[in-house]
């Protein structure tokens, strides 16, 4: 057997520069070290535990170059395999083991997939607005960055809170610190009056080039969804998210029946075989897994080959309550990845600039993962340090009669 590094130590850092983020560190016996993302929002500690008490002491005498053996150990090795826990536990993994790669040759991590195929990744980033008026000026604001592709959510009239929305124009952060998650009431039918006159409105303000997006967030039946659908086609969405809550896939095929607005979705799922038949029935463009909570690169590149064959294309989630370790992953992947489509990029405060140091920049609507060995990110550990971890919940939707819904 030839020499190889070792693995000697896997950590685990729980911070919170104004939300929590749980980061794996990997060191190895030649002293690199690899960084991973395993940030799951308002379920932290249980990652950050599966990881400390049952994946750490399996990886140390590793070889970190034994990437896809690693995926596999952990993945057929638990029995008790998928699930959103499970997975970013191994996405986190996985992350370190590229990282480790990219820095033991010299690469960064878009190289060792095969290089780049694209020069830039587009990009789409948030605009919130609770009345017509507050949305415009916030697609506006996001144009003046250069976004040439911008997310739209607004308010609805007779409701106090809708996810995506803000009501004093401020930057849209669902996650609340508290003992418990803030409650928002929820009315389908008033979402359906309003939604596709708002968003006739932004197309009419912005013309027809810019990209738009709006995400419906797992609240429509199947039905609702494919009218919201219609009645969206002449906004010329570059998608609509989220329509149903896709645990049952068989009611996409009613959606796609009854509009061609684009459709993407798929943040929740956590492995290849959730996308599998939205992706072989063509029931969705765009596939939504986030390379952290879909096992890491290795298992986002698995997605990407399969949604390749079926012209359906990569547009991964990137919210900002997964860190800066995981865009940069999903960037170096979008880079190298041909049926990349696009990739959200909803921002962070500038605290977590500080504690996550990256390479990756944005510029004129557009990201690039940077040239740095690895993935091109690097943690300040002592800044990371001064802010604990908090208790923190996204909020959960009742009906009007009191009864749970999606959130
Ligand atoms: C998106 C998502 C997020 C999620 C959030 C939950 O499209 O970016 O829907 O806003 O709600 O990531 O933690
Ligand atoms: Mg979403």
């Amino acid at each position: 057997m030839s020499k190889h590094d070792t693995i000697v130590a896997a950590d685990v850092l729980v911070t919170s520069p104004g939300r929590n983020f749980v980061t794996l560190k990997i060191t190895t016996a030649e002293g690199l070290v690899g960084w991973g993302d395993a940030t799951l929002n308002g379920r932290e500690l249980a990652v950050a535990s599966y990881l400390r008490d049952h994946v750490a002491p399996l990886l140390v005498g590793r070889d970190p170059a034994r990437i896809e053996d690693t995926w596999q150990y952990l993945y057929r090795g638990v029995y008790w395999r998928r699930g959103p826990v499970t997975m970013t536990a191994i996405g986190a993994v996985d992350l370190a083991l590229w990282d480790i790669k990219g820095k033991t040759t010299g690469q960064p991590v878009y190289q060792l997939l095969g290089g780049a195929v694209r020069d830039r990744i587009l990009t789409y980033t948030h605009a919130t607005g609770w009345d017509v008026p507050q949305l415009l000026d916030s697609v506006d604001v996001q144009r003046e960055r250069g976004f040439l592709a911008v997310r739209a959510q607004m308010g609805v009239p007779g409701l106090d809170t809708v996810y995506g929305v803000t009501r004093e124009g401020a930057g849209y952060e669902p996650a609340g610190r508290g003992a418990a998650p803030a409650e928002e009431v929820w009315d389908t039918a008033a979402y359906l009056r309003h939604a596709p006159g708002a968003l006739a409105a932004v197309r009419d303000h912005v013309g027809p080039d810019l990209h738009l997006l709006h995400d419906s967030h797992h609240r429509l039946t199947p039905n609702e969804a494919a009218r919201l659908g219609r009645a969206l086609e002449d906004v010329d969405l570059f998608w609509l998210e989220d329509v149903t809550p896709a645990e049952n896939q068989e009611v996409l095929r009613h959606v796609r029946r009854h509009t061609t607005t684009p459709l993407a979705i798929g943040e929740v799922f956590n492995t290849v075989w959730e996308c599998q038949s939205l992706i072989t029935e063509q029931l969705i463009d765009y596939v939504r897994t986030c390379v952290t909570h879909a096992g890491g690169i290795s298992s986002l590149r698995r997605i990407a080959a399969l949604a390749d064959v079926w012209q359906v294309k990569l547009g991964p989630h990137g919210p900002s309550d997964v860190s800066p370790v995981a865009l940069a992953a999903s960037l170096h992947v979008g880079l190298a990845t041909p049926n990349f489509g696009i990739q959200e990029y909803m921002g962070y405060e500038p605290l977590v600039h500080e504690v996550f140091r990256h390479d990756w920049s944005y510029a004129d609507g557009y990201l690039h993962p940077g040239d740095s060995p690895g993935l091109g990110v690097d943690v300040d550990e002592h800044l990371a340090a001064q802010f604990p971890y908090e208790r923190a919940y996204l909020p959960v939707a009742r009906r009007r009669d009191g009864s749970m819904t999606d959130w």
